[in-house]
């Protein structure tokens, strides 16, 4: 397994577990932590044994954004020549499931990473914020984007031009996150969500994955169109024949991903 300088990564069966890990600088995110995510998560991406991933930080700090210290000396003709922080379009590009788990601050650049997977667990201390604008800027890695089509415009708005936190329990009812846990139990839930994702025929989870992120990009009738030719095509599988087979002789399925 690679080791990298800013991660601590781990496989449990077909989980993989990725933790950030810059306890000194709260997980925030630079130069190295994106180099090291872009080649963890094509590492994930590429190992047929792997189903499922699971990313989180510590429990003080998912990430508490991208690092300030980094980006203080930067000029706007060194951002746009470098494009700097383009590469998480490289993490959102990973075809098989991931989840965020969630502890403590998740802000700027933290929340936006969080967003960025197929789905947020959050322990009970999470706080979500995106507070570029006390720094003289703003979301930069999809957050204006991701956060307002989460939650929707008046909370996003609130939380882009003032700042503020959100709470777990706020997040949820928000439907930025999909479950809170409390928090010693963060990365048991996690892992437990990951296995069961794990133990799904793998192509029907990346149909799956696809058709769910294909609602943020098309309009409803394309949305519709598009999950129903995945669902033929679905049909093609060896998978389809023995999920279905398995059904009716009432036993579970034995996946072969092809
Ligand atoms: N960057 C760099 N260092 C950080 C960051 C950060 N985002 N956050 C915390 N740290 C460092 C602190 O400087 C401190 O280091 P040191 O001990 O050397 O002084 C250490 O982590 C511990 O932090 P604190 O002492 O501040 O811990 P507290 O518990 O007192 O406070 C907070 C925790 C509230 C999370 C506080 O650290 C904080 O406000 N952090 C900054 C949060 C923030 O503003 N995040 C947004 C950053 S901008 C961003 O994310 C833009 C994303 C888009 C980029 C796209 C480019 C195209």
């Amino acid at each position: 397994m690679a080791t990298y300088e800013t991660l601590l990564v781990e496989t449990q069966g077909a989980v993989t577990l990725i933790r950030l890990n810059r306890p000194q600088a709260l997980n925030a995110l630079n130069t190295q932590v994106l180099a090291d995510l872009i080649a963890a998560f094509a590492a994930y991406d590429a190992d047929p044994t792997q189903r499922c991933a699971v990313l989180t930080g510590s429990e003080k700090a998912f990430a508490a954004g991208a690092d300030i210290k980094e980006m203080q000396p930067k000029s706007f003709a060194e951002m746009y020549a470098e494009n700097f922080f383009a590469g998480f379009e490289k993490v959102t590009a990973t075809r098989k499931p991931w989840i965020a788990a969630v502890a403590g601050f998740a802000l700027g650049g933290g929340c936006e990473l969080a967003m960025m997977a197929d789905f947020i667990l959050a322990a009970d201390t999470a706080k979500f914020g995106q507070p570029e604008i006390k720094l003289g800027v703003a979301p930069g890695m999809g957050g204006s984007q991701r956060l307002t089509r989460a939650v929707g415009k008046a909370k996003a708005m609130e939380m882009c031009l003032t700042g503020r936190m959100m709470d777990a329990a706020e997040a949820e009812r928000a439907s930025l996150v999909a479950r809170v846990v409390p928090a010693a139990e963060l990365i048991d839930e996690a892992m437990k969500s990951a296995q069961a994702i794990a133990a799904m025929p793998p192509l029907a989870a990346i149909a799956n994955k696809e058709m769910v992120n294909a609602a943020f990009e098309t309009g409803l009738a394309q949305g519709i169109l598009f999950e129903r030719r995945l669902f033929n095509g679905l049909c093609a599988t060896q998978d389809k024949a023995e999920g279905m087979t398995a059904f009716v002789e009432k036993r579970p399925g034995n996946w072969t991903g092809k």
